[in-house]
């Protein structure tokens, strides 16, 4: 058995996720490789220290540099607000660290290239937690299209709504708002939200040529949790793009945090010439499948409830018709990543395969601005 000696920067909700996904993974996907959970840095030393507690952590740091200087560390795992990630990860790949990154990549892409560039040099494994690639059901999705039983493509559609932000009293910044500080998180649903729906849909349906977008702020100031200082928003709350696919297809994308009712809907739609797909995260064990060459009288929307032991990843949970759920993603991941020491291949997505999505969030922004198609 090979230790992977993991040092987390950050304890937030991702850590919380990150960590929970160390401990089960062995327990389900048996790999020679088996994380370890050696120190979580913060710099808050009793809330680092509370948390190494409660999830088994060995040790603590409260400074990131001095976690990358240790030579009992292997693999750092980024969960800081985005602002951090291109400092830590260049700085890690130089050290010779194997890196798992939060999603976005990066602030924009100017920074993810210097990212990609860095951790090629350095030729250490590297991965970005695009997590929802491994709920069963999307990665059935993307089998079904990979069989090419769905024919050409026409349409690619995907909405990620939430309302968590609508009150103006919510402020930025800060250990649980930053997502709405631009300078901690570069953007807003777009870097947050929209980057999920991209990096499925290039997974599932090919490279994004162009797009054109709109972006709103609904809440134009909000008070900064760090100085209590009312300040304008940079963020975007609201997007929405059109854009067209390598493969001829069409996309539609839209995402807010200003939808009264959803908290957390991430839904997407496909259709081809033979056959549609529909998910929806509220229901994640299910697939929608519609196939044209089902004989008329029967024919009509299946729902596939993704639980059975050929289906992906479900053979290492309980017994087919048992469901799993959201963490069960991180869990998939980390076993991926795992599996990939073992062999020595590369595990997606990469920083290079996130660099892509952040191109795309890019050309939105930029379109939303100009007004104009943008090329990605
Ligand atoms: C924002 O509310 C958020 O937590 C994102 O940051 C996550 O990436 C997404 O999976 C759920 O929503």
């Amino acid at each position: 058995m090979k230790q992977v000696r993991i040092g987390m920067i950050g304890y937030g909700f991702m850590g919380r996720t990150h960590s929970n996904a160390y401990l089960q993974s062995p327990r389900f996907f048996p790999t020679e490789h088996r994380p370890v959970l050696k120190a979580v840095c913060a710099r808050n030393k009793d809330k680092a220290e509370e948390f190494a507690d409660r999830w088994g952590y060995e040790s603590v740091e409260t400074d990131w540099r001095e976690l990358l200087k240790r030579d009992d560390i292997d693999a750092v795992d980024i969960c800081t607000p985005n602002n951090l990630h291109k400092e830590i990860a260049i700085a890690a790949a130089a050290a010779g660290k194997m890196i798992l990154c939060e999603k976005p990549l990066a602030m924009n892409s100017a920074e993810g290239e210097e990212m990609v560039e860095a951790v090629e040099k350095a030729g250490v494994a590297n991965m970005v937690w695009y997590n929802y690639r491994r709920v069963p059901a999307v990665t059935l999705a993307k089998q079904i299209i990979d069989s090419g039983k769905l024919g050409r493509i026409f349409h690619y559609r995907a909405n990620f709504l939430q309302d968590w932000t609508i009150s103006e009293d919510v402020p930025q910044g800060g250990t649980a708002t930053w997502r709405l500080d631009v300078q901690a998180a570069g953007s807003g649903v777009t870097g947050d939200l929209l980057a999920h729906c991209i990096d499925t849909a290039l997974w599932l349906n090919g490279s994004i040529t162009n797009v054109t977008a709109m972006t709103e702020t609904f809440v134009k100031e909000r008070v900064h949790a760090e100085t209590g200082e009312k300040k304008p928003v940079g963020i975007d709350d609201a997007c929405a793009f059109l854009c067209r696919f390598a493969n001829g297809s069409l996309g539609l994308f839209e995402s807010t945090r200003y939808a009264r009712g959803h908290k957390a809907l991430y839904t997407f739609e496909v259709n081809g010439q033979h056959a549609s797909l529909r998910w929806d995260l509220h229901d994640l064990h299910r697939l929608e499948y519609f196939d044209h060459a089902d004989e008329s009288k029967v024919r009509g929307w299946r729902s596939i409830h993704v639980t059975d032991s050929d289906h992906p990843y479900m053979g290492n949970w309980w017994v087919p018709g048992l469901q799993i759920g959201y963490e069960h993603t991180f869990i998939h991941q980390v076993a991926d990543f795992l599996k990939g020491l073992d062999t020595g291949e590369e595990v997606h997505p990469t920083f290079r395969d996130a660099l892509e999505t952040q191109r795309v969030c890019d050309a939105v922004l930029n379109s939303a601005k100009q007004g104009n198609w943008e090329n990605v």
